[in-house]
């Protein structure tokens, strides 16, 4: 809350900004090109510039360091403004506006002024004239939330840029200084939340001594308006309280995590809540003792409400049962709509699946009108390559977002690409997914080339001659993907555990038939593809009736949907006069032929890019380019043991014969991918 400041103060506090940039710009100026500073790479400034700030807290504090630290224009002067146009912007919105060569912020919040400051200092450094601005701002989502899948002993699941963040045996008394830059760099894309854990929680994590370590990093993240949130294991009474069951209904049950949330609440004031997967892969839940997902819910939303605190529910399940798994979760949580209580969110994955190259977006979205949705992003690349591929999935979330107005949904989560790596993600392109996150959760509207530019402009150069084809290069990356790994709407032919390479042919005795390739491209000697349609699993009648029809007529459907769809015989004639199996090589091609482009492309940077990224993003493209191949070859070669067709001109030979594919196998844990190294003859 602002405090109006005291003569004498403002010295002080001048004094105290000054000194602390002092020693930030003399720490950051000496760093090297190595991603490290992400898209904050603000040089220093020479001059004192004039930030006037009539109040001070921590949030404010952090929003004129930085102008302080890095605004190179003129005046800046930030107020709390509570006139009707900042009430209906809301507590993060702002204006920016220019009087009398005075640059103002207005917000109704410090957080408001926080982000503006950041607005600018991105204006500034994508070369914008910031001499007249007009600028008002307003969040779609409230909540803009990272999920980190960081387990409690440094692991990561489906993390590809080392180990986690969070250095859980060293807190709380040791605070490293990566967790203010982690801050920082989201608050300057509007992150505002952060799930600390996995999904698949342990029970520990709301052991009293954790929560010490919690509230540390909650204090750091605070000054940057970021609330700190768990997921938590369902049967905690019974793991870490001892108690005989964690039936939802029980009262001690409910008791026991209402002291827990009391605790929680008293070590840090201003926590976020409780994210819940429940009754999914092994996960426990309420439906363990005959409730539903309602009720477990609600119990710890009940908890939680007097605090102000809230429980984001997983919707990410699907029970072995014989239906098709792409309908699980909407047969389970539709007959729940309108049950849960007003501070649950139900959290769905952006497809019915499990966040495939492409999927259709998944039909609870618009199923549940009586609860709160959000939508779970992944924004680690499970299934795009790790942090091997170049990648940029703005487009992705893009297309989910064209099927519905985004403001239907209470907020946007992303599963974290972070990890403890000098560049945080690995690749150093995988930064652009975060960046994009984080812009498009403040606001879906924004185009994925703006982003990129945006973010090509901060974090290497704003030359036009390197923006613009890299813009490119990123707007046609993840479609590129989509060619050379599953195209035309095939999905989930991965190896076995770790995501990463193809293998379509995965057959493992005794496993869930969900879990295996053949599940999903259905391949035999007619042709390809899962039947959704009402001859089929008829998946299809869970979409609105007019894209139902769309989506069940083979002749109308999509053809990047067509295999998610229907099961289409081989000669089957696509809009572009191929055989089904012509376009299918001719996409795997394609996509094999688009990431030779980027690495081309990228060479053609190097007077641009410092050497040090500009090596190490050759080096992943290389194994980008090796791994297209191996991916074209391994499903051309596979699919044509049932298609029994010829290759059309102007399709590559294979590298790769089956039988050595068949035989590449990847250290699953503890991954780090030079794939190329793995494959037989180790091509580029
Ligand atoms: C956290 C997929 C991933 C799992 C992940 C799960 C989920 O199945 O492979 O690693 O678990 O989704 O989202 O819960």
């Amino acid at each position: 809350m602002s405090a109006s400041l005291e003569p004498g103060i403002e010295k002080l506090m001048i004094k105290r900004i000054l000194l602390g940039l002092f020693i930030y710009v003399a720490a950051i100026s000496s760093k090297a090109e190595d991603g490290s500073r992400l898209w904050l790479r603000y040089d220093t400034v020479n001059t004192v510039p004039q930030i006037e700030c009539g109040f001070d807290s921590p949030v404010v504090r952090v929003a004129a360091g930085e102008l302080s630290s890095f605004w190179k224009g003129g005046k800046v002067s930030l107020q709390l403004m509570a006139d009707s146009k900042h009430y209906s912007l809301g507590n993060d919105g702002y204006t920016i506006t220019t009087h009398n060569g005075v640059i103002c912020l207005g917000s109704l919040s410090e957080k408001g002024l926080l982000y503006a400051a950041y607005h600018l200092l991105r204006l500034q450094e994508c070369g914008i004239d910031c001499s007249r601005l007009d600028i008002s701002e307003k969040p779609v989502y409230d909540i803009r939330i990272l999920n980190h899948w960081d387990n409690p002993d440094g692991t990561i699941e489906r993390g590809y840029a080392g180990r986690s963040l969070w250095k859980w045996d060293e807190l709380p008394s040791v605070i490293s200084p990566r967790y203010v830059s982690y801050a920082r760099a989201n608050a300057s894309i509007g992150i505002n939340g952060t799930v600390l854990n996995n999904v698949n929680a342990s029970p520990e994590v709301l052991s009293t001594d954790n929560l010490e370590k919690v509230k540390a990093l909650a204090d750091i993240f605070r000054p940057y308006g970021i609330r700190v949130y768990l997921s938590v294991n369902f049967a905690s009474p019974i793991k870490l309280g001892g108690l005989p069951t964690a039936d939802p209904l029980d009262e001690n049950v409910a008791s026991w995590w209402r002291n827990k949330v009391r605790e929680v609440y008293s070590l840090i004031p201003d926590f976020g809540g409780f994210l819940v997967k429940a009754n999914s892969e092994g996960q426990p839940g309420p439906c363990d003792y005959g409730r539903t997902h309602a009720e477990g819910a609600n119990m710890l939303a009940s908890a939680l409400k007097p605090y102000g605190g809230i429980v984001m529910w997983r919707a990410f399940v699907y029970s072995p049962t014989d239906d098709d798994r792409a309908k699980q979760a909407y047969l389970e949580f539709k007959p729940l709509d309108g049950k849960f209580l007003d501070n649950v969110i139900v959290q769905v994955k952006n497809g019915p699946i499990d966040f495939q190259p492409r999927e259709p977006y998944s039909p609870l979205f618009g199923a549940m009108p009586h609860t709160q949705l959000m939508v779970e992003f992944q924004v680690t690349q499970e299934y795009l390559g790790h942090s091997n591929h170049l990648a940029y999935l703005a487009p992705m979330w893009k297309e989910f977002y064209s099927y519905f107005s985004p403001s239907c949904l209470r907020a946007a989560a992303g599963v974290a690409n972070i990890g403890d790596d000098t560049n945080w993600c690995g690749h150093d392109f995988a930064q652009s997914n975060w960046y994009a996150f984080g812009r498009l959760a403040w606001n879906p509207e924004l185009s994925s080339e703006d982003i990129a530019r945006e973010w090509l402009a901060q974090t290497f150069t704003t030359d036009e001659k390197f923006v613009s084809p890299m813009e490119d290069v990123m707007i046609k990356s993840r479609e590129a993907v989509v060619d050379y790994m599953m195209p035309l709407g095939l999905h989930h032919i991965f190896a076995w555990g770790h995501h990463y390479g193809p293998e379509p042919w995965c057959e493992i005795p005794g496993a869930r038939p969900d879990w295996l390739p053949a599940y999903y491209h259905q391949a035999d000697r007619t042709g390809l593809g899962f039947d959704r349609t009402e001859t089929g699993s008829n998946a299809v009648s869970q979409y609105p009736d007019s894209l139902a029809a769309v989506f069940g007529s083979l002749e109308s459907c999509p053809e990047e949907f067509l295999l998610w769809f229907h099961h289409v015989p081989w000669k089957y004639e696509m809009k572009s006069g191929r055989t089904l199996w012509d376009e299918l090589c001719f996409r795997y091609q394609r996509g094999l032929d688009s990431v030779r482009g980027f690495r081309s492309v990228w060479e053609d940077m190097s007077p641009y890019v410092d050497a040090e990224r500009h090596a190490a993003v050759s080096h992943r493209m290389d194994i980008q380019v090796s791994d297209a191949i191996w991916w074209k070859d391994a499903c051309l070669e596979y699919f044509r043991t049932f298609s029994r067709m010829k290759y059309p001109k102007g399709i590559d030979k294979p590298v790769h014969s089956l039988k050595e594919l068949k035989k590449v196998r990847l250290p699953i844990d503890n991954y780090t991918c030079p794939a190329a190294d793995m494959l037989p003859g180790g091509v580029k």
